[in-house]
């Protein structure tokens, strides 16, 4: 059976919650302490050597990070909407898994990070402008378009969801961006959506 090694709060692990619910797939939660380190123990490590959660295991196939494990379930398990084969296709869907990994983890999930959980070290001023920057582009891209990558919904859509829906948590004013609102309704929408503390 699938197993999923996540922390309850975490974006990362609910990206991929919200991708197995999606597609329907049964699976073993396993909570990693956070509060004892457990993502830091030799066992943990042992499965992905960054010591972060997500982490998904399917019989022998071990798989870290949230945007590759979205990569694996939609391309074993998805089908050709999840993670399309043509070629303009993927490489627009692998555009936005980028951004997830990138102006949204150092953006609003940074925010978030500072503001609910009170972690050290953050660049405030840094992450409100990668913040704005990337929720005016996610804004002027949908306005035009229903979804973030392609005209149906796709695993791009799945990994940059969680931190735009958390960002409140972080201070983040959404009600100047009502087409994010309306997507985030229609990511809400989709049968088999789950959602998390915090959205
Ligand atoms: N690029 C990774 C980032 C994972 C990540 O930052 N995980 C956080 C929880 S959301 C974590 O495990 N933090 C603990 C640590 O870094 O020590 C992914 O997308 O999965």
């Amino acid at each position: 059976m699938i197993q999923l090694y996540e922390f309850p709060l975490s974006g990362n692990s609910h990206k991929v919650r919200l991708m197995l619910s999606l597609l329907g797939l049964p699976y073993q939660s396993v909570v990693v302490s956070g509060a004892t380190r457990e993502h830091k123990s030799r066992d943990f490590i042992a499965m992905n050597p960054f010591g972060q959660v997500p982490v998904l295991t399917d019989g022998d196939t071990v798989v870290r990070d949230s945007q590759a494990i979205l990569v694996y379930l939609a391309s074993r398990y998805g089908g050709a909407q999840w993670w399309p084969q043509d070629p303009a296709a993927l490489a627009a869907v692998s555009a936005w898994l980028s951004t997830a990994a990138n102006e949204v983890a150092r953006g609003p999930n940074a925010l978030r990070l500072h503001h609910k959980f009170g972690r050290a070290g953050i660049a405030l001023d840094e992450a409100t402008r990668i913040t704005e920057a990337l929720l005016g582009i996610l804004e002027t891209r949908l306005t035009e378009h229903d979804w973030v990558a392609l005209e149906i919904p796709s695993i791009a859509d799945v990994a940059v969801y969680p931190y735009i829906a958390l960002a409140p948590e972080g201070r983040v004013d959404l009600s100047a961006y009502p087409a994010v609102r309306n997507w985030l309704a229609r990511m809400q929408a989709l049968p088999g959506y789950v959602g998390m503390p915090g959205i």
